[in-house]
C-alpha cells in the first residue's frame, strides 16, 4: 500500500477532497494511507512560531527550517520520497504522475505565506509546480498531485481504463457518446455503431490527433 504524508499549516483543507469518490475508496480497500500532519506542532518555539522575517529585509513573512526539518526526520525512511510544492518546481505532468504512482512513501511539504527558507530545499528529493499560475499555498497543489497519483495505484480504478486517458502518448482523449443516439438533432458518429472494432479504433487514433492538432500542438511537438 502507498503511503502518502502531507505536511500543512492548514488541515481543515483537506476535508472533503480525500473523503469523497474514488480517493475515499482507495482509502478504504487500504490502496493508499493518506496523513495530514500539521507542521505547528513541531515547533520548538513556545508560541508555536513556523515563520520569520526575511534576512536582508523584505516583505511578508518565510517558513522557517526547524518545523518543518523536524517534523521530516519524524516520517522520512530511506525509501521516501520528499516533495517541496513550491511553483519554481518542476511543472507537473502525467508522465510524473505515472512515475511517481510507483512509490511506496510519499511526503509532500505545503509552502505558504510568502515563501519558505532556501535551506529547506536541501531536505527535499524533487520540487514540483503544477503549472504556471500562483497559488496562495501548495495545498491545493498537493491534492491535484495526490488525485492524479491514487487513481493510477493498481485496483484504484477499472484495470486499462486509465490506457486511453488524455496524455498518454501524448494525446488528448478521443470523442466520446453514450445512448440516444440521437439527442437534439445530434448524432453519434455511424462508426461508432458499426461494430468494427478495427475501424472504431483507426477512428478514435484519428480523432485524437486532430483534436490535439487543433487544441494542443504543443504535445505533438514533443
Ligand atoms: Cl506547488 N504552489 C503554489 N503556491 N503555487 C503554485 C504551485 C504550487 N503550482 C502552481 N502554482
Amino acid at each position: 500500500m502507498m503511503k502518502v504524508d502531507i505536511l500543512t499549516l492548514f488541515p481543515d483543507m483537506y476535508n472533503g477532497v480525500f473523503s469523497e469518490s474514488i480517493i475515499k475508496r482507495a482509502i478504504d480497500n487500504q490502496k493508499v494511507e493518506i496523513n495530514i500532519h500539521n507542521f505547528r506542532n513541531y515547533s520548538k518555539d513556545i508560541h508555536h512560531k513556523v515563520d520569520d522575517t526575511p534576512y536582508g529585509g523584505g516583505n511578508g513573512m518565510v517558513l522557517t527550517c526547524q518545523p518543518i526539518f523536524d517534523c521530516i526526520a519524524s516520517l522520512r525512511n530511506e525509501k521516501s520520497k520528499v516533495i517541496l510544492l513550491t511553483p519554481d518546481g518542476k511543472v507537473y505532468k502525467q508522465s510524473l504522475a505515472y512515475d511517481l504512482a510507483k512509490e511506496e512513501h510519499l511526503i509532500l511539504i505545503c509552502g505558504h505565506y510568502e515563501g519558505f527558507d532556501e535551506r529547506i530545499r536541501s531536505i527535499c528529493d524533487l520540487e514540483i509546480s503544477i503549472g504556471d499560475y500562483v497559488l496562495t499555498g501548495g495545498e491545493l497543489a498537493s491534492m491535484v498531485i495526490v488525485d492524479s497519483i491514487v487513481r493510477l495505484l493498481p485496483g484504484v480504478i477499472e484495470e486499462g481504463s486509465h490506457l486511453n486517458d488524455s496524455f498518454n502518448d501524448n494525446l488528448l482523449d478521443y470523442p466520446t457518446y453514450t445512448k440516444p443516439r440521437i439527442y437534439q438533432g445530434m448524432e453519434v458518429p455511424e462508426v461508432l455503431l458499426s461494430g468494427d472494432h478495427k475501424k472504431i479504433a483507426e477512428y478514435r487514433y484519428e480523432e485524437s490527433l486532430q483534436r490535439t492538432k487543433e487544441r494542443r500542438p504543443d504535445l505533438l511537438n514533443k
